[in-house]
């Protein structure tokens, strides 16, 4: 089960009160785990996405819910469907787009009935309704699905589109990267330099970098026409450089 409770501070910070608890978001059957919210959060609504066992396997499946009251918005109210492709998807995370969506990303084992090797898939619905937007396959879009795991995605939304960040193992599971793609509403990855199965972020890339994080930057405001307001991303991750520690073995920094 995932619950909800709403929880009202005052302007000035120094109280707060719950205005609502304990109003379920889905009852279904099996195993709901995992629930995240999508970010920034400066709505009236909060859009809450979980994994999913009501299946033969897991899925990922999304509900809206009113601030004010905690009401699901959606149809149907135990949760919309994201992606429900064979074996396991999971850890989803999720962030609004400032042109009415919200992005989802998780980890997939679609391509591995042991659920031992995930991709990294995406898709986008709309806010008014949960319907998948225009443009995106249903079940999602490969982000990155090479033959080798990629684990604990993150995003970070902003005008046009989604920065994705994950732990990449293109390169071996002894030599983890964490890699970035920023994708467009449309479903596009981004021109300029991105390109597909996105870009490794760390300079120095042996051996490990994991759990990497992401947010919005609003130092950095770019598009290729100026049409549009979009922010910059920062990425924090976790680095086992080759710095020797008292023992003389790579730490993490
Ligand atoms: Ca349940
Ligand atoms: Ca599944
Ligand atoms: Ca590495």
């Amino acid at each position: 089960m995932i619950v909800a409770l709403a929880w009202f501070v005052a302007p000035a910070g120094a109280v707060g009160q719950v205005e609502w608890k304990d109003r379920y978001v889905t009852i279904a059957g099996g195993d709901q785990k995992n629930p995240s919210v999508a970010m920034p959060s400066n709505e009236d609504f909060t859009i809450i996405v979980w994994q999913d066992g009501r299946g033969n396997d897991l899925d990922i499946y999304a509900q809206k819910i009113d601030n004010v009251t905690g009401i699901a918005l959606w149809w149907p109210p135990d949760g919309v469907p994201v992606c429900t492709a064979e074996n396991d998807q999971r850890n989803p995370r999720a962030a609004y787009d400032t042109l009415g969506g919200v992005i989802i990303t998780w980890e997939d084992c679609r391509e591995d009935p042991t659920n031992a090797m995930a991709g990294i898939y995406a898709t986008r619905l709309l806010v008014t309704s949960g319907a998948l937007s225009p443009g995106w396959q249903p079940d999602g879009d490969a982000i990155c699905a090479g033959s080798w795991n990629c684990s604990r995605p993150r995003i970070a939304g902003n005008g046009e589109g989604a920065y994705i960040v994950w732990t990449d193992e293109r390169q071996g599971s002894d030599n983890r990267d964490v890699y970035l793609q920023y994708i467009l509403s449309d479903g596009r990855v981004a021109p300029g330099r991105w390109q597909a199965g996105g870009i490794c972020v760390p300079a120095n890339a042996d051996p490990d970098q994991i759990n990497g994080e992401v947010a919005r930057d609003h130092a950095w405001q770019w598009n290729d026409d100026l049409s549009a307001y979009v922010c910059g991303a920062v990425v924090a991750y976790q680095d086992k450089r080759n710095v020797s520690s008292s023992n003389g073995e790579p730490c993490w920094n």
